[in-house]
């Protein structure tokens, strides 16, 4: 695990996350860029960015556990999905596990429930319309996307959603999901951001939720 850097108790603090390479690929930017922001100062809070395994039921027990440990005011989560070409802020988390390749730790469910009884989906917590219009304001490419899929990010995602929609002790902390181009060494005939992009991205559209986060809107507009 990636702990909170020491030194920055009186700061709140966010929680970024991403994920361990996957599919046989020997990179994930969404991991590479968490480990990059980690114990970074921004607007007044301190940064903790954690890797998830990429793996359905693993990624959301250590998901559960950072929440309790960090007690975040705001959770980013992220991973990528290659063929984007620029961050792409989820709007709708599915209680849906259907994959299309197995997780890292040889798990396929197909046509399952994320959480059963839940309901169907969770809108975002982001202002994802603020996070747009600063992310273009800095010349990163930004679009809104009313799907995360149906594998482990969209189950993260779920998770996520739940705990703060469910949970009394997450009451009032604000999250959401961010899906990242591929690195231009993983896609070199498709779409990509080099990593520095998206380290950079990544904390221009953090600082946006920070600037802009109230009580949750439909969908995570603002
Ligand atoms: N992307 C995958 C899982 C891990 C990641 O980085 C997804 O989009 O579900």
């Amino acid at each position: 695990m990636t702990d909170p850097a020491p030194g920055h108790a009186a700061l709140r603090h966010v929680l970024l996350t991403g994920f361990e390479p996957f599919g046989g690929d020997a990179v994930n930017p969404s991991g590479a860029v968490a480990q990059a922001l980690n114990g970074t100062p921004l607007a007044g809070h301190l940064l903790v960015g954690v890797t998830l395994p990429t793996a359905f039921a693993a990624s959301v027990e250590r998901l559960h556990q950072l929440l309790g440990q960090i007690q975040p005011v705001l959770v980013v989560c992220t991973g990528v999905a290659k063929g984007r070409t620029g961050l792409a802020l989820e709007r709708v988390a599915l209680n849906l596990l259907d994959a299309p390749l197995p997780d890292n730790a040889g798990q396929q469910p197909v046509d399952q429930p994320v959480r059963p009884g839940a309901p169907p989906a969770h809108f975002s917590g982001l202002p994802v319309k603020a996070m747009q219009r600063a992310l273009h304001a800095h010349g990163h490419a930004a679009e809104l996307s009313l799907s995360a899929g149906s594998y482990v990010c969209n189950a993260v995602f779920f998770e996520l959603m739940e705990a703060l929609a469910t949970r009394p002790e997450h009451r009032g902390v604000v999250g959401g999901f961010i899906h990242l181009p591929a690195l231009p060494a993983q896609h070199p005939t498709g779409p990509s951001m080099a990593l520095a992009d998206q380290v950079a991205a990544v904390a221009v559209a953090i600082e946006a939720a920070l600037a802009h986060a109230q009580p949750s809107v439909p969908g995570g507009a603002r």
